[in-house]
């Protein structure tokens, strides 16, 4: 079994790290507290160290009992430190606190950027005038890009996520988008449970110059296909699931499964202006399909997009697309390392100097 060693100012922060650092599989082995410093340069300073381990694979964390949990926390709690054994010691992998920049860590959590992404970028940065600056160039290079989708996606692009999310707005844009680069598009719409949803995507293909067809059903999907056979792609709008729709989304599984996974990529559509929790939970809902890159909306409705960086840093999605308001299709923007430091909460950064300093996409 792995160990890993933590080590932080107090019992409670060094188990808030193991967990960031290696998930909430973590189970706490050992305890030890001790002191540092008290010589002439510096002060006496209380530290905890903790061994932990994960959870072997087989044991399904999700049925452990709260019973279980206490049990170990309480154990957890006593120190002891002699319980490793000297191979055991050996094997331990040893993670210590390096010093990091406070001030690269106050523009983190002012953007509510959180762990693991958070330890990660703040990792080494030291106190200094360069440490913001050493920030913003390790953000911009840490973000995922999906440039490849940003030439060239699949046939068939389908956009999911929850209602009232963009999807539809967000579609007509990037349909339009890559209907500039000399490719030939088409627009399919599920989404003929809503009222209006027809006449919303079809009133943004007539200003597009898109042709848009509907189906309701996988025969209906199948025609459509055929139909747009020899465009070069074809976007393909849903209506959004609630997690407690079941029917609705076998439904929508069952329409996509007609597609050829090869040649589909699935675009996860979610507004900015939701918070970190509440866009894992929606994730969790569409997961059955796999998305492989996010579109992020509504950047001009919120101050700071960190809760979505750390999302699609837990999900290892990379970013597509941001919109910036309700203007089709104007007010869609590639991701790109420049663009998510703009969107980041004022933080002193001066990115013309920044700009000049490092060269970005
Ligand atoms: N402010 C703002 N509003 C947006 C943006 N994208 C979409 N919307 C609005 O959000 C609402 C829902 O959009 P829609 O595309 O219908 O969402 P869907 O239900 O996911 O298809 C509409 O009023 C859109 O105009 C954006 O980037 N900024
Ligand atoms: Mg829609």
């Amino acid at each position: 079994m792995q160990y890993y060693t933590v080590v932080a100012d107090s019992y409670d922060e060094a188990e808030r790290k193991a967990r960031a650092m290696y998930g909430d599989g973590i189970r706490i082995h050992s305890r030890r507290d001790y002191t540092t410093g008290g010589g002439f340069l510096s002060r006496k300073r209380k530290r905890c160290e903790i061994v932990c381990y994960l959870a072997s694979p087989s044991h399904d964390a999700t049925h452990s009992s709260e019973k279980d949990i206490s049990e170990f926390e309480k154990e957890a709690r006593t120190p002891d430190p002699d319980t490793l054994s000297r191979d055991e010691r050996l094997d331990t992998e040893v993670y210590r606190e390096k010093p990091y920049s406070k001030e690269a860590a106050a523009i983190l959590d002012s953007n509510h950027i959180t762990d693991p992404l958070r330890s990660r970028l703040l990792d080494g940065i030291e106190d200094g005038p360069d440490a913001p600056m050493v920030l913003a160039e390790r953000i911009a290079s840490t973000v995922r890009i999906d440039y490849e989708r940003q030439v060239k996606p699949r046939h068939f692009v389908v956009f999911i996520g929850p209602t009232g999310s963009g999807k539809t707005t967000t579609l007509a844009k990037a349909a339009y988008l890559y209907s500039h680069n000399d490719r030939s598009v088409g627009i399919i719409t599920l989404d003929t449970y809503r009222t209006g949803a027809f006449e919303q995507i079809q009133a943004f293909g007539n200003a597009l110059s898109i042709p848009v067809i509907s189906a309701g059903a996988e025969d209906e999907l199948i025609k459509a296909a055929d139909r747009f056979s020899w465009k070069d792609h074809v976007f393909i709008d849903t209506m959004g699931i609630s997690p407690k729709d079941k029917e609705l989304k076998v439904r929508l599984r069952g329409m996509l499964s007609m597609l050829d996974r090869d040649r589909t990529d699935f675009v996860l559509v979610i507004s900015a202006s939701m918070k970190e929790e509440d866009v894992m939970e929606q994730y969790a809902a569409y997961s059955d399909f796999s998305p492989s890159t996010i579109a992020i909306t509504k950047l001009d409705e919120t101050e700071t997009i960190g809760n979505i960086l750390s999302f699609a840093d837990k999900a290892d999605l990379p970013l597509l697309f941001f919109t910036t308001g309700q203007k089709v299709p104007d007010d869609i923007e590639k991701a790109s390392g420049s663009v998510v430091l703009e969107h980041m909460r004022e933080t002193g950064l001066d990115m013309k100097r920044f700009r000049a300093q490092i060269s970005l996409q």
